[in-house]
């Protein structure tokens, strides 16, 4: 069956980006919508990303009247407003190698957990020459998971390090099926180890 085959090791190459998902205050402990084990993505992270010719970090950039907070009808507390603390990246996270930061989350009517979804991310890395994708960051079970699924909606071949990823958990098990959701929709699921 090739979804129980291994991926073959892969090696990093012009044409690679590194896509680090919404590494943000917000998502970490201390944060209005904390991931409890975030802060250990941020070791392999800082590992691999020198290491990649191109690096993208999206944001989670909501406006206060975002239709999916709890105050206006949705799921969620207030997390990542424009311009506040809670939306900045991480001070755990090497800036330095960080190339181009993309705004999602932007509409406050779409959901916008995807790092494509309403912005420029496509198009950006068509410009710039990537057709694979290695993706990090938080959170496993929403934006990591939608941004995972949309780049193989756009054609790139996306590898998702496990290792560099931590989910939510709203229900027990989400992470398990985010893990999986990606795999069946056609991502890799790699270690940083993994990596050459
Ligand atoms: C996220 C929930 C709400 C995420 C963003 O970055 O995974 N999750 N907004
Ligand atoms: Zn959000």
């Amino acid at each position: 069956m090739a979804n129980s085959r291994r991926v073959s090791t892969p090696t990093i190459a012009a044409g690679d980006a590194l896509i680090i998902v919404d590494p943000q205050n917000d998502f970490l402990p201390g944060g209005t919508l904390a991931v409890a084990e975030g802060n250990r993505i941020f070791a392999p992270i800082n590992a691999l990303s020198p290491r990649f010719a191109r690096v993208y970090a999206t944001r989670d950039w909501h406006p206060r009247t975002h239709a999916y907070f709890q105050d206006h009808g949705g799921p969620w507390p207030y997390h990542c407003l424009q311009d506040t603390p809670g939306a900045e990246f991480s001070p755990l996270l090497d800036h330095s190698a960080i190339d181009v930061v993309i705004s999602k989350g932007t509409d406050p009517a779409t959901d916008g957990y995807s790092g494509f979804a309403g912005t420029d991310l496509a198009a950006r890395l068509h410009e710039d020459g990537v057709h694979r994708l290695f993706i990090c960051g938080l959170a496993t079970d929403y934006c990591v998971k939608a941004t995972a699924l949309e780049g193989v909606a756009h054609g790139f071949d996306v590898y998702v390090i496990t290792d560099a990823i931590a989910a939510v958990n709203v229900a027990p098990g989400d992470e398990q099926a985010a893990l999986e959701a990606m795999r069946r929709g056609g991502a890799h699921l790699i270690g940083s180890a993994d990596l050459r």
